[in-house]
């Protein structure tokens, strides 16, 4: 442990111990669901890795509960009684053939925080709080940050049968087939007078920083994101015997509208908007017959909240278009919708300082993805800190790739970042 000047103390973190963590985590993955890490929200195998949050918090003395949303938070007391606590943590669900450190890595961070600061025996004033969010993506169920959502109210019980996944199970079936009780779940809000600060570490999921060989990044907007279903109805019939021009094909409809997403998103007006249509669900899917119905599921993301929504309007005018003009059926329907955040200033300078304070080289980017984060923001000023994302910046993908080394960097400055907060923060 060194002491320095600046603001106390800093720790310092082992690039084996992070590696570990990983590991152990990444062997939480659905059997047989083929490559890299499948963890899905709200499912047995996201509260086993809870568990070995709980385990590892409570060996390191701390108070730990998980509240009616599935979110686990542990809690080292602060010398000062009364005042907030401040936050950090991320998620330990992933999508399908993850990658092993897209929010894993913001867990073992808040972790390794927990663990050195017992260790070291560093003080704080205020209460800290390492939080693992549940269900953060949105691929299961559509709507991303569930967990969080819940924490910051903007998801209540009411909500739970609006969702369902690809098997027809709702949020609240989930939420109960996982050991969670929904009917509670608004008791799960985050009081704004419990909460000073949040700080997120999390791989960057592109690929500014390792292009620019800059170990960490201080995010200064999370892109927001429109997401919405569309329903096409077109006429399944014989591939051999229907002639061409006979055919209501709900498939050729679909390929139509996804290259038109993607030329409006790429147009010169649309620089910082990203479209995708990451699932396509063709009926009947057989090689004999054309597709009578298809469904696909568009993600509009942007970090400017007009040119977010006004580009998902022009996606669904043209598919609509598209349809009429085919004489396919349409129908649409809107999954989630949240909008881009501005990380305030007070967070980023207190991370920015702790980077100076370790020499560490920071620049300020934007994150394309969505996070936890952005749904606290509701409750207390929060901050995001990113680490390199290796291979080009892929990420929900088994080709995700972080360092060690980075994450450990991101470790230490991270704790930095919460003692610089801790005697920063008129709180009290
Ligand atoms: O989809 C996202 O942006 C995040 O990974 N949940
Ligand atoms: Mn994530
Ligand atoms: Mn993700």
């Amino acid at each position: 442990m060194k002491r320095t000047a600046a603001s106390g103390t800093t720790v310092t973190a082992t690039p084996a111990t992070v590696t570990a963590l990983i590991d152990e985590f990444a062997a939480l993955s659905e059997p047989r669901s083929g490559p890299g890490v499948t963890r899905l929200a709200y499912t047995p195998l996201e509260r086993r890795a809870h568990d070995v949050f709980t385990e590892r918090m409570r060996a390191a003395g701390l108070r730990v509960w998980t509240d009616a949303a599935g979110n686990t938070i542990a809690e080292r007391q602060g010398t000062v009684a009364g005042l907030p606590a401040i936050g950090t943590g991320s998620h330990l669900d992933s999508v399908p053939n993850a990658g092993t450190f897209d929010g894993v890595a913001g867990v073992v961070a808040a972790m390794e925080v927990a663990r050195l600061f017992t260790e070291n025996a560093v003080t704080h004033r205020h209460p800290l709080r390492f939080v693992v969010f549940a269900a953060e993506e949105g691929a299961r169920f559509g709507q991303a940050c569930t967990g969080s959502r819940i924490a910051a109210g903007l998801t209540t019980a009411a909500d739970l049968d609006r969702f369902t996944d690809a098997e027809g199970t709702t949020l609240r079936e989930a939420m109960r087939g996982s050991g969670i009780d929904p009917d509670r779940v608004d008791e799960a809000t985050w009081m704004r007078a419990e909460w000073a600060a949040f700080v997120e570490l999390h791989i960057e999921q592109g690929s500014v920083l390792d292009s620019s060989g800059t170990g960490l990044g201080v995010v200064d907007v999370i892109s927001g994101s429109t997401r919405f279903r569309v329903d096409l109805h077109g006429r399944a019939a014989h591939s051999g015997g229907t002639p061409m021009e006979l055919r209501i094909d709900a498939l050729t409809a679909a390929a139509e509208i996804v290259l038109i997403a993607e030329e409006l998103a790429s147009d010169d007006e649309h620089d910082g908007t990203r479209v995708t249509v990451g699932r396509l669900d063709v009926e009947p899917n057989s090689i004999t017959t054309i597709p009578g119905d298809c469904r696909l599921y568009v993600d509009v993301r942007d970090v400017d909240p007009a040119r977010q929504r006004a580009t998902a309007d022009e996606v669904l005018a043209r598919a609509r278009t598209v349809a009429d003009r085919r004489g396919v059926g349409f129908r649409s329907d809107m999954l989630a919708d949240a909008s881009p955040v501005a990380l305030p200033q007070l967070v980023r300078d207190a991370m920015a300082a702790a980077c100076d304070q370790l020499d560490r080289r920071y620049r300020i980017l934007p994150s394309g993805a969505s996070h936890d984060s952005q749904m606290i923001s509701r409750v207390c000023p929060v901050g995001m800190l990113f680490v390199p994302s290796l291979n080009h910046g892929v990420s929900h993908s088994p080709d995700e790739l972080s360092t060690a080394e980075d994450i450990t960097s991101g470790i230490e400055v991270l704790a930095a970042t919460l003692l610089s907060l801790d005697t920063g923060l008129q709180t009290g």
